[in-house]
């Protein structure tokens, strides 16, 4: 009974961090593929708001929802 404790403890730990580790990751490849882009400022903006977006949900725990508000930021910019 008690390996299985240990056992679902370690695939709780497992399972999170690679939740929470995508979206810095996500952040920073958003954030060079916005440097290297050339974007109107509209879609600027935009692009900008959704990382800002992506940062707070990652802040909040929200790590799922962050890493498509991240997704969403790339995919506008084509990348
Ligand atoms: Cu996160």
């Amino acid at each position: 009974m008690k390996s299985f404790f240990v056992a679902a403890t370690i695939l709780v730990g497992l399972a999170t961090p690679s939740f929470a580790g995508e979206c810095p990751a996500l952040v920073q490849k958003a954030e060079e593929a916005m440097r290297a882009a050339t974007l109107d400022e509209a879609m600027m903006n935009k692009v900008m708001e959704h990382i800002a977006l992506g940062k707070s949900q990652h802040a909040d725990g929200k790590h799922e929802e962050s890493a498509a508000t991240l997704k969403d930021a790339l995919q506008l910019m084509g990348v």
